[in-house]
């Protein structure tokens, strides 16, 4: 039977026929779909949100010891949380097929950068896969079991965004019974990696990537389409696609293992073609491993961009400069661009007015609430990575003493909070630091599509579990008083913001406000707010807190004057389609103009 798949559908069917046991992950785009698929089409594979990346490797890990075909599928930059773990199992190998699932992101569509992780390939001497569509997405998984059982090591698997969204024909086939036996087998000199017993296994790992480079030669995946020779065209994943689509009639070499890569096999292409070009997105990853071969391609980044995503235009246009014409059919894009920004009733935009009116600095984090970066709300200063927020505000702290005392803040997702939040957290209070970090605790993972974590109290599959409660945590770390806020009441969240920035101990803020989104968490929705046009002073107080509900429109002749007979130069409106009534905007109208229909005005909603 053949199905239309998503390359992440693809990788979890890979997984799925392959008879993986166990399935591990933390949500980041684009590779959060493949364990959503397994949890809700695959139910005989235990699948689980791990608390981060680092976790999700560690699971599989145990899972690969007991016998298990196991996997772990991550972003990017989810790699560099889990690279502490990933160097040393490259190391003690596997007794299950592992698959490390990398999804990168060129372009950043969704990212904080566009690393490209096939260098972790080679950093931890592991063999790489990476697929060109669907179909590959799937047998590299399958394949991927495979080779790991065979060569004693961890594998991953590249996809990029462009192979993860996009859709296919795949052929499906029926899931298998792994090889290996479920069981416990002691074998510390293989496991324990203590240096006496890891100085051994380096000397087997080298012997394991000669071997695997002997294996790249023969894999059928690294394929060469010999066409017209004047012109030869080495090159995988997504890019082989853009530069068939454009020169269908050139040979190619399409390596579907990157590392370690087939010596004798770019040789002989070399050998068959006059001219060899390298075309790949990010950086010359096969370009500058094929010239250490010795090999002189004729062009690879001289030409094609480092930076960004490539596509059909771009390596026609970077291969043949002056001589490549636009397509007959080409549209230049007109779309407006239409900046992202946080939802009508979110909960973090209230955090930010109160923030922006106390014009602290405020370290970021990764999260919707970064969005608070971007103008109007222009209150967000710093961010690098999940849980950076924490640390880096105290280290400020430390730096300037007095001088910041009252003047720093440090905001963080509630997700991201036990993603790596709570270690600094732990730091901060130890070292006796007078920060004060606020969690946003929204009770998702928002920015990828809301995903459960140890704090929401529900499992992937929906099942209640343990729910972790930030107050206690705070506590347990050494916050003396961890204050909860409701983020909808401007007043009382300014109060506490302020107390708390006083103090000269360590301090937390909890801002407990659901998301929007999330309809289980609220008792009962509220009826959207209504501006009174012969009021309005057009002040933009509302249109300020970037609400997308609300737009201001200029006015003249007789709407030019209110009621009070005052001038005005425009007035805003609340579209009631978007308008989930969390009144915000009434708090911040100095003017009244801002009517609530509930009988009563309610700061939020009833949350459950
Ligand atoms: C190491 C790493 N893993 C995953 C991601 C993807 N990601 C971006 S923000 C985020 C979490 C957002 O959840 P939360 O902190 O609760 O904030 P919210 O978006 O709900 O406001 C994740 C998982 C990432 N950027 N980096």
């Amino acid at each position: 039977m053949k199905k239309v798949m998503t390359g992440n559908e693809a990788i979890a069917r890979g997984a799925f026929e392959a008879g993986v046991g166990v399935a591990a992950a933390y949500p980041g785009t684009p590779s959060t779909e493949i364990l959503e698929t397994i949890a809700r089409e695959y139910k005989d594979i235990y699948a689980e949100w791990s608390t981060n990346e680092k976790v999700a490797l560690e699971v599989a890990h145990g899972a690969s010891l007991a016998g298990a075909r196991t996997m772990a599928s991550m972003k990017h930059v989810g790699v560099n949380v889990a690279a502490d773990p990933l160097m040393t199992l490259s190391y003690v190998g596997v007794n299950g097929g592992l698959v490390l699932v990398t999804c990168d992101d060129p372009e950043l569509y969704s990212s904080q950068n566009e690393q490209d992780n096939r260098h972790y390939a080679k950093f931890g001497k592991l063999p790489m896969f990476e697929p060109s569509d669907s179909q590959e997405a799937k047998d590299f998984m399958k394949f991927g079991f495979e080779i790991s059982e065979n060569f004693d090591t961890p594998v991953m698997v590249r996809s990029v965004t462009r192979i993860s969204h996009a859709k296919g024909i795949v052929e499906l086939g029926e899931p298998i019974v792994p090889p290996v036996t479920l069981e416990i087998r002691k074998q510390p000199a293989k496991f324990a990696m203590l240096p006496s017993f890891a100085r051994v296994r380096h000397e087997v790992i080298e012997e394991r990537i000669t071997k695997l480079k002997e294996f790249a030669e023969q894999f059928a995946g690294n394929r060469t389409e010999i066409n017209d020779p004047t012109i030869g065209i080495i090159t995988a994943g997504i890019s082989y696609q853009y530069a068939k689509e454009v020169f269908p009639n050139y040979s190619y070499l399409k390596l579907g293992m990157v590392w370690p890569l087939p010596k004798k096999l770019i040789g002989e292409f070399f050998q068959k073609v006059k001219k060899v070009y390298v075309i790949e997105e990010l950086d010359p990853f096969l370009e500058e491993n094929i010239r250490a071969m010795g090999f002189k391609p004729n062009g690879g980044k001289n030409k094609f961009p480092i930076c960004g995503e490539l596509n059909p235009l771009i390596v026609e246009r970077s291969m043949l400069g002056k001589r490549s014409k636009p397509p007959k059919h080409f549209v230049e894009e007109t779309l407006p661009s239409r900046p992202p920004n946080l939802c009508p009733g979110c909960p973090h935009r209230g955090v930010f007015a109160v923030l922006r009116k106390l014009k602290v600095y405020v370290n970021g984090d990764i999260g919707c609430y970064a969005l608070a970066a971007y103008p109007p709300l222009n209150t967000l200063h710093s961010n690098i990575c999940m849980g950076s927020s924490v640390g880096s505000t105290h280290g400020m702290a430390k730096a300037l003493g007095e001088r910041g005392k009252g003047k720093i803040v440090g905001v963080i997702g509630d997700s991201t909070f036990l993603h790596s939040g709570v270690s600094p957290l732990m730091d901060l209070c130890y070292n006796r630091s007078y920060a004060t970090i606020i969690i946003l605790d929204n009770r998702t993972t928002g920015m990828t599509g809301s995903q459960e974590h140890p704090g929401t109290g529900y499992t992937i599959r929906g099942e209640k579990t343990h729910k972790v409660g930030f107050f206690e945590l705070g506590q347990a770390l050494g916050i003396e008083n961890p204050r909860k806020v409701n983020p909808w009441n401007m007043e009382e969240m300014e109060g506490v913001i302020k107390e708390e920035l006083e103090k000269d101990s360590p301090s937390l803020i909890i801002s407990e406000g659901p998301c929007v989104l999330l309809k289980r968490e609220f008792r009962r929705s509220n009826k959207p707010l209504q501006v009174d046009s012969t009021l309005c002073m057009g002040c933009k107080a509302c249109v300020n807190l970037g609400c997308p509900a609300i737009s201001y429109h200029q006015v003249g002749g007789e709407m030019a004057i209110t009621a009070g007979g005052k001038k005005r130069k425009g007035i805003s409106y609340i579209d009631p389609s978007l308008c989930p009534g969390c009144h915000l905007c009434y708090q911040v109208c100095k003017f009244g103009a801002i009517q609530s229909q509930e009988e009563k005005p309610i700061f939020g909603f009833e949350i459950m």
